[in-house]
């Protein structure tokens, strides 16, 4: 395969869109199967209104080796029995790293290797960086859209299936303050 030229995609931060615009996907709560703690509560909104979580835009960048895509993901704002709507998260079957840029709403950037958890606050203009290694999920934390930039190696790849064996280490809940509450994965 040639390499894409260069080029320049404009970004339009209100509507966060991306032209040129690459593939866009649009994950609803039927796709998250196997995610929440409340699986009965999961099952219930997947067969009932199944919301839309999070849509992911990306630019025309192939996802193969040596090439840099990148792409926005867009969160939106609720909780499944408690749980905060989140993204699947995955982890990168060669380990390789990853950079994110939160440009709207709030959440959070969770991560575990295996062993470890870490969680990033992420509010517009915080960079949130995965080093390799470390399975990643983004969690809304607010009550409006979550949207950050994500730029990867295409040649990366997503392995969901390392989330479903090995969990996230943690989930992300409110507290009666609001603050966020991180409470050991189970289940
Ligand atoms: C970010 C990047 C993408 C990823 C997307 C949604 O934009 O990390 O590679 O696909 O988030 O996350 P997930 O694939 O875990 O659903
Ligand atoms: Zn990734």
């Amino acid at each position: 395969t040639p390499p894409v030229s260069p080029f320049a995609i404009a970004f339009d931060a209100e509507r966060l869109t991306l032209s040129p615009e690459g593939p866009t996907l649009t994950r609803r709560m039927s796709d998250l199967e196997g995610l929440f703690l409340d699986q009965s509560a999961w099952a219930e909104s997947a067969a009932g209104d199944n919301p839309v979580v999070y849509t992911v835009t990306s630019s025309p960048v192939p996802e193969i080796n040596r090439e840099l895509p990148q792409s926005i993901t867009t969160i939106f704002p609720g909780a499944t029995a408690g749980e905060l709507w989140m993204t699947k998260g995955h982890q990168h079957p060669d380990h390789q790293g990853e950079i994110y840029l939160a440009l709207k709403g709030r959440g959070g950037l969770l991560m575990f290797d295996g062993e470890r958890v870490e969680w990033l606050d992420m509010t517009p203009g915080t960079i949130g960086y995965i080093p390799p290694g470390w399975a990643h999920r983004s969690v809304n934390t607010g009550d409006e859209p979550y949207a950050f930039l994500a730029v990867y190696p295409g040649g990366a790849g997503h392995d969901y299936g390392w989330v479903l064996t090995h969990g996230m280490g943690s989930r992300a809940y409110l507290d009666a303050s609001g603050s966020v509450d991180l409470r050991p994965y189970a289940g």
